[in-house]
């Protein structure tokens, strides 16, 4: 199957939820245009709503006129949504919860009344800022039974008001065949755009989104690194992964992708942490290489080891040999980098000298030139 879903960004919305997030408006402009020039679809952004500042941003972003389009995340009422269009938003992407959990302790509506309500914001968007595209999701849809879901969603798909449904998986519960399951009975009864945001809780957030877009979403809610509530949401760079996996030209053309690393660095800086080590591409394990076994394969063709190419992502292959997992070949590439001539068999020696080293101590880059330049000297 290809994948061909549409990118939602929440880095500057979702993402400022994460407990280490406190964007500037400096940062949340600097993020925005690095997402507008990776070619992501949509960016949503906070409720203008919130506070005075996320006010403020959202129009600043509004006004960079940037490639990706500009939503911004409101709860479903009047108020909410007509300070978005006041702010030149170009889509209202606004939510309620449907679960009997949340519906209790977050609003206290009904199902007729979620929908009642939806479209009476509907129809004063429609009204007063035509152009502007509507999304209504429904927050914590799988601890919702489907019967409830769609006595929300068919309703309010027969008015013709929305140009999208979102279905959220709030709480990170759903596992890849519930989502291909739930999407695709949603996406039967509708036959319109559906989205899909799931939370990371159980680590499920990157196969469940894969799992919406094979049951029919047309469009996924991303983080960079993966950041929001909790331990976040579908991380940026690993479903920008799959889809290069999936279909690395369309992947190549459709986004500009070294700007990730530049994105997850930034992000990185602004929220004081690491990039954790082995994430998906920007990771700075991401595309290195250490056991004998596989450096061997892997200086005789990248591909041996690799489903992404380093290079398209701006970032370096790394061939790891200080230590007790090396092997030969590597001290052969190795030698050649120095200028140095040894035979199969110094080479197979100075292997074996830098596994007896590595079992007493940890090793440098250093120490193994010193074996190898020694090798060569002594023989
Ligand atoms: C939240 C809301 C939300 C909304 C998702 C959506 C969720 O709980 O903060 O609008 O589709 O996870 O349900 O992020
Ligand atoms: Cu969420």
């Amino acid at each position: 199957m290809t994948f061909h879903p549409k990118l939602i960004d929440l880095t500057l919305r979702e993402g400022e939820q994460s407990s280490l997030c406190d964007f500037s408006t400096q940062d949340k402009i600097h993020i925005a245009q690095l997402l507008s020039k990776l070619g992501v679809d949509i960016i949503e952004m906070t409720s203008p709503a919130v506070s005075p500042r996320s006010r403020e941003d959202l129009e600043k972003v509004v006004a960079l006129g940037l490639s990706s389009r500009i939503a911004a995340h409101v709860r479903c009422n009047l108020g909410d949504a007509r300070a978005a269009i006041a702010a030149g938003v170009d889509a209202v992407h606004m939510f309620m919860a449907s679960s009997k959990a949340l519906r209790q302790h977050s609003h206290g509506m009904d199902v007729d009344e979620i929908v009642e309500r939806a479209i009476e914001v509907a129809e004063m968007v429609r009204q007063e800022a035509p152009g502007v595209e509507i999304r209504f999701s429904c927050e914590d849809a799988f601890r919702t039974s489907a019967q409830d879901l769609l006595a929300i969603y068919r309703p309010l798909a027969q008015t013709g008001l929305f140009d999208r449904f979102g279905i959220a998986d709030t709480v990170g519960t759903a596992t890849p065949p519930k989502v291909r399951a739930r999407v695709q009975e949603i996406k039967l009864a509708l036959d319109c755009e559906l989205g899909f945001h799931g939370h990371n809780d159980t680590g499920l957030a990157v196969a469940n989104a894969l799992a919406a877009v094979e049951g029919g979403a047309t469009h996924i809610d991303t983080c960079v690194l993966g950041i929001g509530e909790r331990n976040g949401i579908t991380a940026l760079e690993d479903l920008v992964a799959c889809l290069y996996v999936d279909n690395p030209v369309a992947a190549r053309s459709r986004f500009e992708l070294s700007h990730l690393t530049e994105l997850a660095g930034y992000l990185a800086q602004c929220m004081k942490v690491d990039i954790p080590f082995n994430h998906c591409i920007v990771g700075s394990s991401a595309f290195t290489h250490k056991a004998g076994v596989h450096t061997k394969a892997v200086l005789a063709d990248p591909k041996a080891y690799e489903i992404l190419d380093p290079a398209d992502f701006g970032r370096e292959r790394t061939v790891m040999m200080a230590h007790r997992l090396t092997g030969w070949n590597v001290m052969s590439e190795r030698a050649q980098q120095l200028g140095l001539v040894l035979s199969k068999d110094l080479l197979q020696s100075a292997a074996s000298k830098i596994k007896e080293m590595a079992d007493r101590d940890s090793l440098s880059q250093q120490d193994v030139d010193h074996v190898l330049m020694t090798m060569v000297a002594t023989a």
